[in-house]
Parts: structure tokens; sequence; C-alpha cells
């Protein structure tokens, strides 16, 4: 374990300065920048297994995985070697090739509510197409989503919550125009009552629901139980299109997802990161006759230039060859019970008010005395403890989410003594911070 003397991120910080006048924040996607922890972000070497090497030769335990794809390690040889392979072939062709299909056909046996699909770029690619087909099918307008879910940066979709009394979504991002956000309605996540409220107000002109069936993106919070079923019962009554949106859980908590881990089947589903097995790839899915509605088989339009990039499906392809061969998910459940356990010990013995919310091996360690079931609560977190607390583990070789907002990952190369390690390390900072 380093000790938090050795820590020095000087080549960081310069390289900070110069993607800084390039980049807005210096970054390509603001998650990265630590805004929600203070300090500057660390520029990654490499990577391998459970690590990440910086530019100052500091080497990190990973618990972000790049935001989750990474469940079989960084640089795992099978993937690396798919890649290898792909690109000797050349880099795109914009024409069909059979790996496509072969992905879809891996997609399609993992998760049985997935009949036909379409490849894109990114999960917000991915929720965008979605969206647009649950209305293109419908002929409805309006939009379901949940306070403190993300579905990517689509117009439609990046709203908080409105004027209470109508939950009618406001733009909370410029650029987003009161007439694209407002058919979207904002309702408290894991809370039926005002769904059935909304479905009465607006069942007829109501499109669909997207949600994240387990949440990642205020940190994780599970469903409550029977809300899952609840929206599905609802949607099914109203004739709305049910979308989960897996980007972040599909594949990570088992290889048919959260669908499979509670039972709810939706209509569409979107996936990402894992899928694309660290490259670029997102995926739309879910019945024939939504998924025939889609250009050129129907009349939805979605198209893209390095749609089934021929990269990304050999490293997708490879992972979940490995998830569906080597199956992990035993293993990261045991190593997730291990880990929680571990960070709620340490936790209390800070004597500090904490909640340890998990599903496999997604998870995360809210500063709360009350359990964390919506954003009204996520909101309440103590986040400037958290950001001592991810800088205290950075010190001690330990790379946590950048967010309280965040789930933590970690994948199959995190060896028990790793998890020991960052126990002790989360121990020695909390009694620190506390
Ligand atoms: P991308 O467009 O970033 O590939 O996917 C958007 C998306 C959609 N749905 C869910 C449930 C997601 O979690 C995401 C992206 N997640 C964030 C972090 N939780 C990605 C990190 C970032 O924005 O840099």
């Amino acid at each position: 374990m380093a000790d938090s003397t050795s820590f020095q991120q000087s080549n960081s910080l310069a390289a900070f300065e110069r993607a800084q006048k390039l980049l807005p924040g210096g970054v390509n996607s603001p998650a990265r920048a630590f805004g929600a922890v203070g300090g500057k972000p660390l520029f990654i070497e490499r990577a391998e297994g459970p690590y990440l090497f910086d530019i100052d030769g500091n080497q990190l335990i990973d618990y972000i995985g790049s935001w989750g794809p990474m469940i079989v390690g960084h640089a795992h040889p099978k993937v690396i070697e798919a890649i290898e392979a792909a690109v000797k072939k050349g880099t795109s062709y914009g024409a069909p090739t059979g790996a496509e299909s072969e992905l879809a056909e891996l997609i399609v046996d993992s998760v049985p509510s997935v009949e036909k699909l379409r490849l894109v770029n990114s999960g917000t690619e991915a929720t965008m197409s979605a969206i647009r087909l649950a209305r293109g099918a419908t002929g409805r307008n309006k939009v379901i989503k949940f306070s403190g879910n993300y579905h990517g940066h689509v117009d439609s979709l990046l709203v908080a919550a409105g004027s209470s009394a109508a939950n009618l979504g406001v733009p909370d991002s410029p650029g987003v125009t009161p007439g694209t956000s407002q058919d979207t309605i904002i309702l408290e996540h894991n809370e039926l009552a005002a769904i059935q409220q909304a479905f009465r107000d607006h069942g007829d002109d109501l499109a669909c629901v997207i949600l994240e069936p387990i949440v990642g993106n205020m940190g994780c919070v599970p469903p409550k139980p029977g809300f899952l079923e609840g929206v599905r019962d609802l949607c099914t009554k109203h004739g709305a299109v049910l979308i989960f949106d897996e980007v972040m859980c599909g594949f990570r908590v088992a290889l048919g997802g959260a669908q499979e881990v509670y039972g709810v089947t939706p209509d569409l589903t979107t996936m990402g990161k894992i899928v694309g097995g660290g490259l670029p790839l997102g995926v739309y899915g879910g019945k024939a006759e939504l998924m025939d509605q889609v250009l050129p088989a129907g009349k939805v339009f979605q198209a893209g230039t390095l749609s089934g990039n021929p990269l990304a499906t050999a490293a997708g392809m490879a992972t979940l060859k490995l998830l569906r061969d080597e199956s992990p998910y035993a293993y990261l459940e045991e190593q997730g019970a291990r880990l929680a356990e571990g960070l709620a010990q340490a936790a209390s013995a800070a004597e500090i008010p904490h909640q340890i919310q998990r599903v496999g091996s997604m998870m995360t360690l809210f500063f709360n005395a009350e359990p964390v079931h919506s954003w009204e609560q996520a909101s309440k977190c103590d986040k400037e403890l958290f950001g001592r607390y991810f800088w205290g583990l950075v010190h001690r070789g330990v790379y946590m989410p950048c967010s309280q907002y965040e789930a933590l990952f970690f994948s199959s190369t995190h060896t028990p003594e790793l998890i020991d390690k960052t126990i002790a390390a989360a121990g020695e900072v909390l009694k620190e911070i506390a």
C-alpha cells in the first residue's frame, strides 16, 4: 500500500494545465474533472488488471473501471488479442460485417427480453434512440424519468424536477429548450404512488417510462421491493413502453443484467459500457415488433457512421464471451460482500453515519445517516466528507469514483488481498477524517 507521503501529482498538474487550454474544463467528460471532490484530476498513463498507473508513477487500485466497462479487468489478454486481430483487418468499413451479428447473438442469448437490437456508439445514443422509438411506435409524446437517474446527455432527459405541482421538467442545462423538456415528467425514484398519479394525469399520452433498474447515478440505489413490478404493470396497462436503462447494470450484476436479478421484463433495454469491452459501443434492443419499426425495416430513423465498428464489436464479443464462459458473478458477489462489510465496519469504527448500498460488484458508501432510496435522500449526503475520503484513499493508492453520486465498480482481477488492502486504507482514512 502506498503510504500517504509518497503520492505526488506534478506531471498530472502540468498535463491538466495544458488540457485546460484546449478542452472545456480540461476534460472530455465533466465527471472526470474531480469537481465533486476538489483538487485536480490524475492523468493516466496505462492500466492493467485492477490497476491504473498515472503519469506520476502512482499505482492505484481502480474502483471506477472506466465508469463500469472494465469488469474483466484492464487490458485483459483475450480482449487485447481480439482487438489486435480486428485492427489488422482495418478499422471501419461502413458496411455490414458478420461480427455485428455474432455480437448481437451473444446479447440476445444473454438477455432474453432482447429479440432484436441496434448497435450504436454510446449509452447516450442508445437511450436517445430508445426514446425516439417508443414515441414513434406509440405515437405519444410524454416520457417519465426519475430524479437522480442519468441516461446520458440526451436533451429531453437533461431536465431537473420542475414545478412540484405538475412535475413537468424544466431545462436543467442551458441549451435545452422548454420545447424539448415540456414532454418530460420527472418523478421521485422508488415512489409508485407518484407514477400511478402521472399515469392518471397523462396515461394516454405517455410514450414510455425510462429508468435505471438499479440506479448508479445518484450512487447505488437498488429498487424498493415491488417498485419495478409496479412500473411494469402500469406500463402494460396503459400501453406505454418500459425502457430499462442497463447501460451501467447490464452485464454488471448478472449476465442478463438487472432484469435477470429482479425478474422484471422491460419492452426495451439500453446497454453500454461492458458490452463494448471499453471501446465505444452502445445497444438498444427489445421486442422484435418494436425494433422492426426502426429504419429501414420501419420508419423510425436512427443511423451512425461507426455503428457496429469492427474494433468495438471485437472488444465487446471478447468481454461477453469471458463473462459467459468464466461467469465471474459468484466471485464478484463474494468479494462485493466482503468489501461492503469491511467499509461499513471501518465507517462504524470511525463513528461516521453511513449507508452501504450494493448489488454485486457495484456499490456506494453513502455518508448519510438514512437509507438512500431516491434523490431526495441522496442530496443530503455529506459531499465534503466524501471529498476528503476520496483523496485520503488516493494518497494510499486506492482510486474510488470521484463523486458521492457514482457507484464504485471492481473487476474479476481484484483479488481478496486487494479488497483487504482497500478496507485497511479506508479504515485509516475514515478515522483520520471523522
Ligand atoms: P455514455 O453516453 O456516457 O456512454 O452513457 C450514458 C449513460 C446512460 N445510462 C446510464 C445508466 C449511465 O450511467 C450512463 C453514463 N454513466 C456516466 C457515469 N455514471 C458515464 C461517465 C461520464 O459521463 O463520463
